[in-house]
């Protein structure tokens, strides 16, 4: 029994290894003078769930083609943001544009939704307040009926769930850990960057581990070392090193802010939608 413990563990540690993750070299998130660059436009869907129509913004890669047919990742913002939280702090459109100069992105669009389901969906205030959180959930409704139809319809990408990926920031993170393991048959690719407390506890959140190992591209947990919510990543790393469930735990310097959360954008973009080396 303790051989077979250990093989696996060995297989695991081995898989981990094999993807060790890179702290982004410097001038990563700095604008570059390139000849092409991508181009982020705002959008506005009709929300069922919500009853009125909702803004997000998309990016569309350096050479974006419409008659070509594109991956989507759909990539989530804080508790204390909004549809424009990553743009505002993160300088995503600046990462992707340099990566794609370097050749290491594939092709993609990136959707950045308000994940506040509610009327006032806007930031500011006590963000903490029961009725605020609680349109976090809602979004899992509002995203899958409403927000990625819309796009499915209006944008040239390909509809299936290996084309289609969730990840977000700290309650966007918890988001989709919820939403992407609980839609397998949706997302493929799954993670979530200092994951907040609304993140499902492991039980919960993957009760079917063999489902993930047989249907994940891949499932990214990553959290600073010194933030105050890595508890909820160690938790969900450990559940799925107990279930033997393939992911990439990626423990880094730093706390709670965009720092981290730039330096996850730079190494998750490297690996979607490509197949494993
Ligand atoms: C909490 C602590 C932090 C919580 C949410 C957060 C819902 C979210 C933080 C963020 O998004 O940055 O107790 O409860």
């Amino acid at each position: 029994m303790r051989k077979i413990i250990c093989t696996a563990l060995c297989v695991m540690s081995l898989n981990l290894l094999l993807h060790a993750q890179e702290v982004a070299p410097k001038g990563f998130d700095v604008e570059r003078k390139l000849v092409s660059t991508g181009k982020i436009d705002s959008i506005i869907y009709p929300s069922k769930t919500v009853g009125v129509s909702r803004k997000a913004l998309i990016y569309t890669p350096p050479g974006y083609n419409p008659n070509k047919k594109y991956p989507v990742l759909y990539l989530l913002h804080g508790i204390g943001g909004d549809e424009r939280e990553w743009v505002r702090h993160g300088n995503p459109q600046i990462i992707f544009d340099n990566l794609y100069a370097e050749g290491k992105m594939k092709p993609m669009l990136v959707v950045m939704p308000n994940g506040r389901a509610m009327k006032d969906d806007r930031a500011g205030g006590d963000v903490m307040a029961p009725d605020r959180v609680a349109a976090f959930s809602t979004f899992e409704k509002d995203l899958l009926d409403d927000l990625i139809p819309f796009i499915e319809k209006q944008f040239p990408v390909v509809r299936d769930r290996e084309h289609r990926a969730i990840f977000g920031l700290s309650m966007g993170g918890g988001q989709a850990l919820n939403f992407g393991l609980g839609h397998m048959d949706t997302f493929a690719w799954v993670g979530g960057f200092s994951s907040a407390p609304n993140t499902k506890m492991p039980q919960e959140l993957l009760p079917f581990p063999k489902e993930a190992k047989n249907k994940l591209k891949l499932l990214w947990i990553s959290c600073g070392d010194q933030d105050g919510l890595l508890n909820i990543s160690k938790r969900t790393h450990e559940y799925l090193l107990d279930h033997e469930v393939p992911h990439i735990y990626y423990l880094e310097p730093g706390r709670h802010d965009f720092n981290v959360w730039r330096n996850d954008l730079y190494n998750i973009s490297q690996l979607l939608f490509k197949e494993k080396k």
